[in-house]
């Protein structure tokens, strides 16, 4: 049903769209059309909610927060024509709105932020050939780096590394400078966020919230409507607006911040979240600003609250990685998303889909993105990651698995994470060597392994960590890529050493393994 505020006599001759992951008060779109003849259009679309299999708990918080920040436009005088999933009229697709609301209204004007997206910012663009509406596309300027700049500081170089683009981000934005020199005389403290942690340490609860009316709306309808799709509903406990976002950040600051750097690349198998700060889906849909969150840890810093290593290493999180995995995005669309550097087939173990497996590491992080849609980066890249890239699995199942499953997955940050970072499907434009591990660094890194059907230290041969043999067997089968790779010298040269029996009984333990696979 649509909203209406002001009377209809008003012709309307300008459309904001606002899009599910464009919810900022005064994001450039409505910035554009303060004017009496702009109305807004936010809808909830079948396109938009099944173009992969969503968890449902993102649904969730995307319909929710959409629907709340519906509403603060209309309290802030906004005329919002909002279409909600389960409205008989709704068209199901974005273009098929903006058709319905051009009817309606005669408006000659649309304005929105670019899509986050390739295929939606395609898609726009493509309905309005045919249409005499003009489409006005402007710039996200929730990010800090441009396209434009973006490129400018990509052309010419042979790699494309982070750590060059994150020193840039912090001249441009002067956060943890003095001067022109970094904070400490170090432009990243990584060197001392390596630790392991232990179960006894004290754990920050994330903030929770209980839903309120419009969310347990929402609740009903996604499972009425999506009753199919992957994860656990209920609880949910996500913010869904921008003060409670801040909140969350307030949160994060005050009890987790302190040791995020220490622990950030932990896992515990009854300890989610540890000391992640739980906000990449609030960044991403908008509901809280990556500049003013760099520049409240910055702050935290400086009033003695927090470490350096802790407060650099979470700033490099979003003004580095975060800037520069859209860059390298818009960068290398339409194809990135089809790379697929060792022609990778084996399809996605079901397990992905419902845990079932015997490896403790594996069943605990689709276990845990399972029931809270979510995650942390180690998980991702170490665990699920680095399995699905040892076992030879079709690099585009893996990343539509990771568009899916995670309630901060959005195409544009997604995609160079998996298919570049964990994937290495584009051949190594992200990382100078894949992100390839045995059972070893997850031991080192976690207490999954004590729980665990397999034995981490057996290498090869029946109980063995299937981490063990599929890692040598990666790196023999794809040796023709990565041979030449000089980080990866001494590895082969490790390879090389070992008796041929025993690089027998590592292949022949890692096709008995592929065997259970299939
Ligand atoms: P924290 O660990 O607290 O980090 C703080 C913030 O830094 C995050 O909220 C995020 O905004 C930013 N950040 C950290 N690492 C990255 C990174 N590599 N790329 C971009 N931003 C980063 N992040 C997403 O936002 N959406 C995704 O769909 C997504 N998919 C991923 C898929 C894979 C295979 C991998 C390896 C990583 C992916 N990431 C993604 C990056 C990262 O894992 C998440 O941003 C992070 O786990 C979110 O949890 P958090 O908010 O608690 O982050
Ligand atoms: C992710 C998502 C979902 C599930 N649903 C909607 C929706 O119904 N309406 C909408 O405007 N946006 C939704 N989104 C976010 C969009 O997919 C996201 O804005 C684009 O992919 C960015 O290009
Ligand atoms: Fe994972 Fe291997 Fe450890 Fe089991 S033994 S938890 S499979 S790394």
């Amino acid at each position: 049903m649509w909203r209406y505020l002001r009377p209809m006599t008003i012709s309307i001759d300008q459309i904001i769209l606002v899009l599910g992951d464009q919810l900022t008060l005064g994001g450039a779109a409505l910035r554009a059309g303060a004017s009496t003849h702009a109305c807004v259009l936010m809808a909830e679309v079948r396109d938009e909610a099944s173009y992969v299999p969503h968890h449902k708990k993102k649904l969730a918080f995307i319909f929710s927060a959409m629907r709340h920040f519906a509403e603060r436009l209309i309290d802030d005088g906004w005329d919002v024509r909002y279409t909600r999933y389960d409205d008989p009229d709704n068209a199901g697709s974005i273009t098929g709105e903006l058709d319905r609301l051009v009817a309606q209204t005669g408006a000659s004007r649309i304005t929105v932020i670019e899509p986050s997206e390739y295929r939606l910012r395609q898609a726009l663009l493509d309905w309005a050939k045919s249409q005499s509406v003009e489409l006005e596309m402007l710039a996200d300027d929730r990010f800090i780096a441009s396209h434009e700049e973006f490129e400018r500081w990509a052309e010419g170089r042979k790699q494309l590394r982070m750590e060059y683009f994150y020193r840039d981000m912090r001249r441009k934005t002067g956060l943890l400078m003095q001067g022109s020199e970094p904070e400490g005389g170090l432009w990243n403290y990584d060197a001392e966020n390596r630790k392991p942690a232990r179960d006894d340490l004290f754990m920050p609860r994330p903030l929770r919230f209980e839903p309120d009316g419009i969310t347990k709306e929402v609740l009903q309808l996604v499972a009425a409507q999506f009753p199919e799709n992957f994860g656990t509903l209920e609880p949910f406990w996500f913010a869904v607006t921008a003060e409670q976002a801040e909140a969350v950040m307030e949160s994060f600051v005050r009890e987790a911040l302190p040791n995020f750097g220490d622990y950030q690349d932990a896992m515990l198998k009854d300890e989610p979240f540890l000391y992640h700060s739980l906000v990449a889906l609030y960044l991403n849909v908008g509901l809280l600003d990556p500049l003013q969150l760099c520049r409240r840890v910055e702050r935290a810093y400086y009033e003695g609250k927090a470490p350096l290593n802790a407060v650099e290493g979470y700033i490099r999180q979003i003004i580095g990685w975060r800037e520069y995995i859209r860059g390298i995005y818009w960068l290398k669309m339409p194809d990135y998303t089809e790379q697929n550097h060792f022609e990778a087939k084996r399809p996605l173990p079901w397990f992905y889909w419902n845990g079932e497996t015997n490896m403790a590491c594996l069943s605990a992080a689709i276990g845990q993105t399972r029931d809270e849609a979510y995650a942390h980066h180690i998980q991702r890249l170490m665990v699920t990651g680095n399995f699905a890239m040892l076992a030879g699995i079709n690099p585009k199942e893996v990343h539509e698995w990771y568009l899916a499953v995670y309630v901060d997955a959005f195409e544009w940050v997604e995609a160079p994470n998996t298919i570049g970072m964990s994937q290495f499907a584009d051949g190594g434009l992200l990382g100078s060597k894949p992100y390839a591990s045995s059972g070893n660094y997850i031991n080192k890194m976690s207490d999954y392994c004590g729980s665990c059907a397999y034995d981490v230290k057996k290498k090869h041969g029946e109980g063995c960590c299937p981490f063990n043999p599929l890692y040598w067997d990666f790196l023999v089968r794809n040796r023709d890529k990565l041979g030449g790779n000089p980080r990866l010298q001494p590895v082969y040269r490790t390879w090389d050493k070992l008796a041929p029996e025993t690089q027998i009984a590592y292949r022949q333990s890692a096709a008995a393994f592929f065997a259970t696979l299939s």
